[in-house]
C-alpha cells in the first residue's frame, strides 16, 4: 500500500483502453478479414460501452508472418485493412466520438521484406548493413546460444555473406540495431508521422528488448530459460528511451504504454516514474505467465498458478511503482487465451466469472486495458487439430514438442490451453452467419458458441457481461478513488477471495471477489463500517444503493461473486 502524495492527474490515467485486433473485429468488404472501415462502422458500439482509447494492433503493411508484428512499411496501411484514407476517416470518426486512437509501435524488429533489410542483406558492404545485427559464425555455428520465442536459434545464417543476423522472434522478423543513430532517427521520424496525424499515443511492442549487449554473451550460467528476463533492460535502453522522449514524446500530449516482458517490478520505475521515466506506463506479464514455463511461453507449467501468487504480483507492482509510476492493467490480450477461460470458469459460472474479472479490471489501480470480446465473456475455442492453429508461436511449439516425442494428443491439449489464437477468433456481433463478422469466409474459424455469446443478445440483457462491463466502466468514471486512490490487498493469503481497498483522502471503496466455484462466508479483515453496494454481479447486480451492508460485515459470497462497496 502506498500513501505518499496523490499521483499526478492525467487523461491517460483516467482512461479505459479497449484493445482492438483489427483482423478479427469487423470485416466490411466480405473478404473474411477485419478492416478499418469495419472498425469505423462499429465506433458507436465502443462509444456506448464507455471506453476512451482504442489501441489497435498493428495496421501497417506486413506480410503477416506474425499477423502484423512484422512490418514492411511503417507509413502504409496493410492493404487487407484498407487505405490511408480509411485510416484518416477512422481517426476523424473516433475523434468526433471522443475516442483516441493508440497505434502499435513495433520497432524492435522489422519484417525481412522491409526495404531496409532487403538493402542491408544485399551485401556486407551495404550502407544499411548496420541497421540490423550481424555477427560472424562462432565455432562454425550461431554467434551465441540465444533462442527465439518462436523456436530454434535467435540467429539466422545469411548464406550470401556467411554472417548471421539476430531475430528474437521469427527469422522473418530481423532485430533492428538500436545502437545505430540512423535507426533511432528513422524510428523518431515514423513516430512523428503518425503523431502529427493526431493519434493519441503508442503501445510499444517489446520495448525492453531494444538495446542488446553488443558482445552478445551466452546466457548466464544457471540460466532458467526465462527468455524475456535475458533480453530485457539492455545496457543502452534507458539512454535510447530518454532520447525518444526528448526528440519526440515531449512534443505531444500522448500516452505511451510499454509492453514490458522481462521487466521486474524493481526495474519498472526507470521506465515509467514520472520524474525521470520515458513512458507513461508499462504493462507487465508476471500474472499472465505464472502458469507458463519460463523457457517457452507456449508451454503450460505443471500445476498452473494460484490466486495467492496472482495477488502477490499486483501487490509487488503497486509497491514498486508507488505514487509516481503507473501501470496498465490487463487480464488478456491478443497474446493470451481468453481471460474468462483462464482466470474464471467458462462453463456453469461463465457470466459470473467474466463479470468478476471486468470488475477487477475497472477497480484495480492502473489504466485498465479491456481486450475485444472480453466485455462479452467470449471464451477459448476448442481447436480440433494442431493444423487449425494460425499463430506462428503455437505452431512452432507444437512441432517442436511432437518432434521431441511428446504425444500429439497431449500437445494439442496443451496448445488449447496456451495458444494466442483463442483471442484472435472473430468478434461475436450477433447470432447470424459468422456472427455478423463477415459475409465472406472468415480468415480463422469462429468459436461455435457465438449464437449464445454475442453483442446483440447481451445489449438487450441487463444481466449480461456486456451490461456489467458497461456499469463497471461508469463506476470507475464516477469515482476518482478508483483511479487515483491507493491500493491495499486486505487478505493476501486467502486462497479464494481477492479483497482489496481503494482509498483517498475523502473516500474508500472495498472490492470483494470470490474467485472460486464455492459459496463462502467471508469477513474482510480490518473493515467494519461497510457502506452501500456500489456494484454487484449477482441478482442484486443493479447498483443497489439501497441495499444495506450485511450485519457485522460478514458476507455470504456466492460462486464468482464480485461486490464493490463504499466504505462509510
Ligand atoms: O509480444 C511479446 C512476446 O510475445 C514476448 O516478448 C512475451 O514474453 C510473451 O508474450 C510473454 O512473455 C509482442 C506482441 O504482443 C506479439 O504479438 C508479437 O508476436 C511479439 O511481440 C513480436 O512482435
Ligand atoms: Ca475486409
Amino acid at each position: 500500500m502506498t500513501n505518499g502524495t496523490a499521483p499526478r492527474r492525467t487523461w491517460w490515467k483516467e482512461a479505459v483502453v479497449y484493445q482492438v485486433y483489427p483482423r478479427s473485429f469487423q470485416d466490411s468488404n466480405g473478404d473474411g478479414v477485419g478492416d478499418l472501415p469495419g472498425l469505423t462502422a462499429r465506433l458507436d458500439y465502443l462509444a456506448d460501452l464507455g471506453v476512451d482509447v482504442l489501441w489497435l494492433c498493428p495496421i501497417f503493411a506486413s506480410p503477416n508472418v506474425d499477423n502484423g508484428y512484422d512490418i514492411s512499411d511503417y507509413r502504409a496501411i496493410m492493404p487487407e485493412f484498407g487505405t490511408m484514407a480509411d485510416f484518416d476517416e477512422l481517426l476523424r470518426q473516433a475523434t468526433a466520438r471522443g475516442l483516441r486512437i493508440v497505434l502499435d509501435l513495433v520497432v524492435n524488429h522489422t519484417s525481412d521484406r522491409h526495404p531496409w533489410f532487403v538493402e542491408a542483406r544485399r551485401a556486407r558492404t551495404s550502407p544499411l548493413r548496420d541497421y540490423y545485427v550481424w555477427r560472424p559464425p562462432r565455432r562454425g555455428g550461431a554467434p551465441n546460444d540465444w533462442r527465439s520465442y518462436f523456436g530454434g536459434s535467435a540467429w539466422a545464417l545469411d548464406t550470401a555473406s556467411g554472417e548471421y543476423y539476430l531475430h528474437l522472434f521469427a527469422a522473418e522478423q530481423p532485430d533492428l540495431n538500436w545502437d545505430d543513430p540512423r535507426v533511432r532517427r528513422e524510428v523518431h521520424d515514423l513516430m512523428r508521422f503518425w503523431l502529427d496525424k493526431g493519434i493519441g499515443g503508442w503501445r510499444m511492442d517489446t520495448v525492453p528488448f531494444y538495446s542488446k549487449d553488443p558482445s552478445f554473451p551466452d546466457y548466464p550460467p544457471g540460466f532458467d530459460g526465462h527468455l524475456s528476463r535475458a533480453y530485457a533492460m539492455g545496457p543502452r535502453l534507458l539512454e535510447h528511451l530518454a532520447e525518444m522522449k526528448r526528440e519526440v514524446l515531449d512534443h505531444y500530449d500522448v500516452m505511451t504504454v510499454g509492453e514490458a516482458p522481462g521487466v521486474t517490478p524493481a526495474q519498472a520505475p526507470a521506465l515509467v516514474d514520472e520524474r525521470h521515466g520515458a513512458l507513461s506506463m508499462v504493462y507487465h506479464f508476471d500474472h499472465l505467465v505464472l502458469d507458463r514455463e519460463p523457457g517457452d511461453f507456449f508451454v503450460r507449467r505443471q500445476g498452473g498458478a494460484s490466486l495467492v501468487e496472482f495477488k502477490r504480483v499486483f501487490a509487488a507492482w503497486d509497491r514498486a511503482l508507488g505514487d509516481t509510476g503507473w501501470a496498465a492493467v490487463m487480464l488478456g490480450n491478443h497474446d493470451f487465451p481468453r481471460m474468462v477461460s483462464r482466470f474464471g470458469e467458462d462453463g456453469q459460472h461463465r457470466r459470473e466469472s467474466a463479470t468478476l474479472l471486468c470488475t477487477l479490471l475497472m477497480t484495480m489501480k492502473g489504466t485498465p486495458h479491456l481486450y475485444q470480446g472480453d466485455e462479452l465473456g467470449m471464451t477459448n475455442v476448442p481447436f480440433a487439430s494442431i493444423d487449425a492453429f494460425d499463430d506462428i508461436g503455437t505452431r512452432h511449439t507444437c512441432r517442436a514438442l511432437i518432434a521431441a516425442g511428446m504425444d500429439p494428443a497431449a500437445v494439442l491439449a496443451m496448445a488449447n490451453q496456451t495458444s494466442r489464437d483463442h483471442a484472435r477468433t472473430p468478434f461475436h456481433w450477433d447470432a447470424g452467419r459468422h456472427a455478423g463478422f463477415t459475409t465472406g469466409r472468415p480468415w480463422i474459424g469462429l468459436n461455435p458458441n457465438y449464437p449464445a455469446i454475442n453483442a446483440r443478445a447481451q445489449r438487450a440483457d441487463e444481466g449480461s457481461v456486456h451490461a456489467h462491463a458497461r456499469r463497471a466502466i461508469r463506476l470507475r468514471r464516477a469515482h476518482p478513488v478508483l483511479v487515483y486512490g491507493s491500493y491495499e490487498d486486505l487478505d493476501p493469503d486467502h486462497p479464494a477471495v481477492f479483497a482489496y481497498l481503494r482509498r483517498d483522502a475523502t473516500s474508500a471503496m472495498l472490492v470483494l471477489l470470490n474467485c472460486s466455484n464455492d459459496s463462502l462466508a467471508y469477513r474482510p479483515p480490518g473493515v467494519t463500517t461497510i457502506g452501500t453496494l456500489a456494484l454487484g454481479n449477482y441478482g442484486d447486480r443493479r447498483t443497489a444503493a439501497d441495499e444495506p451492508p450485511p450485519a457485522g460485515a460478514r458476507f455470504d459470497l456466492r460462486p464468482w461473486e464480485a461486490r464493490v462497496h463504499r466504505l462509510a
